[in-house]
């Protein structure tokens, strides 16, 4: 992997082909797991099912994707969700009325939406903290905190957090779950259990799945109590995907180690082409030396995805209006301006008033939110095309 990263996980393409796929538990020996699509099965004899009873509470093509995801992450346990919201809506539903959250203050937007306008309603409480300062993160502990949210790196501005670090300090206090949302970085550049957390969640409709069709979320973990918790919500809650979604996830996993490293090999060259651009204000991408947990991201990671924020302006002056930004957005022809990350196309968007909307204005501004930031999902095309495109788009809305 890149320079003074830690090593790519061992047998991670064989397990992301083979696991959970073995041909011999279908009746025709197929290689491809089937797409079982039929919602209840015949049982032996009354509450005697053979091996599932209702399609909401299991289904075999489920399944394979579940033990996949589980095997990806070295994890015993593996569930899915009918979206990255449904997992943290079922993460939450784990909690009780009174239990508090000390969450990243750089959550996805529909992440901080969910905790403050709808888990708060029930008497969840969330505090946001920037936890790359961990003083400060210790201070946001509360005799009731029973769950820590971290991202790392954090939407949009790609905080890098120490979660070996937060996982430690949590533990000390008892019945704190440190949960990591590793949608940035997939289980191939990043292992949070390893790291010392209790859950990791993902959004799949990103890298996970990485062509942009499926919406859907997942949480592993290696603690029994959890799961069987969280499989009794995912049941009562019904927050399930489809079969169909699942065989296509199922089916984005097996290019999962390629596609990663092509995201991480153009991702830096586009970094490194804005950085040195006189149209750019600044870049911030962990795979950069100027970035300020450079040294974080490569002690706990393999890796970097195609994420990167940057300020749109002048190297030294002014950064741009909201007239520039969308103007810039729109004169881009390669990338696509559109929320989502993590498929094989590039995407181009200005979370302020798209991704990250929903955040107060003054947390948005305290977090550097602004209407000059740009966040780009660097995509699977020539790196060259996509410097080239952007270049473009500067010159044409800045000269
Ligand atoms: O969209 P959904 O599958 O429900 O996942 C929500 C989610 C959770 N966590 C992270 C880190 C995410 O980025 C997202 C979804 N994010 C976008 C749609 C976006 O453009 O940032």
């Amino acid at each position: 992997m890149a320079d003074g990263y830690l090593p790519a996980p061992p047998g991670y393409a064989t397990l992301a082909i083979h696991s959970g796929q073995k041909p011999e538990q279908w009746s025709s020996n197929e290689v491809v797991p089937p797409i079982s699509l039929s919602t209840t099965y015949k049982q032996l004899a009354p509450g005697k099912p053979k091996d599932f009873e209702y399609s909401r509470s299991g289904n075999p093509t489920r399944n394979v994707l579940e033990e996949c995801l589980a095997s990806l992450e070295g994890a015993k346990y593996g569930l899915v969700f009918s979206t990255g919201l449904g997992a943290l809506v079922v993460l939450v539903n784990h909690l009780k009325s009174g239990d508090h959250i000390v969450s990243v203050d750089d959550v996805y937007g529909g992440t901080g939406r969910y905790l403050a306008q709808v888990a708060k309603k029930f008497g969840v409480e969330t505090t946001h903290v920037d936890a790359s300062n961990i003083e400060k993160f210790k201070g946001a502990i509360r005799p009731n905190t029973k769950m820590v949210w971290l991202e790392s790196p954090t939407n949009p501005t790609l905080k890098v957090v120490d979660i070996k670090r937060i996982a430690d300090t949590s533990h000390k206090h008892k019945d704190i779950i440190v949960v990591v949302d590793n949608t940035f970085l997939t289980s191939y550049f990043q292992r949070p259990l390893e790291l010392g957390a209790d859950v990791v969640m993902y959004s799949l409709t990103k890298y996970m799945n990485g062509h942009s069709d499926v919406v859907m979320g997942a949480v592993c973990t290696n603690r029994e109590d959890i799961n069987e918790s969280l499989r009794f919500l995912q049941n009562s809650l019904g927050i399930v995907p489809s079969p169909f979604d699942c065989y296509l996830v199922n089916r984005g996993l097996k290019t999962l180690p390629i596609r990663m490293k092509q995201h991480m090999h153009n991702s830096l060259k586009v970094a490194h082409f804005l950085e040195s651009h006189p149209l750019v204000h600044k870049v911030i991408h962990p795979g950069l030396q100027s970035h300020p947990q450079y040294e974080i991201s490569r002690k706990q990671s393999s890796g970097f995805s195609g994420m990167l924020s940057f300020y749109l302006g002048s190297k030294n002056g002014k950064t741009a209006t909201l007239e520039e930004s969308t103007k810039f957005l729109q004169n881009l022809k390669i990338f696509a301006l559109a929320e989502s990350l993590g498929g094989y196309e590039s995407l181009a968007e200005l979370p302020s008033i798209m991704t990250h909307a929903s955040v107060p204005p003054e947390r948005r501004e305290q977090l550097g939110i602004s209407d000059s930031l740009i966040r780009l999902s660097v995509g699977l095309e020539d790196a060259e095309d996509l410097c080239n495109d952007l270049d473009s788009a500067l010159k044409s809305t800045l000269e």
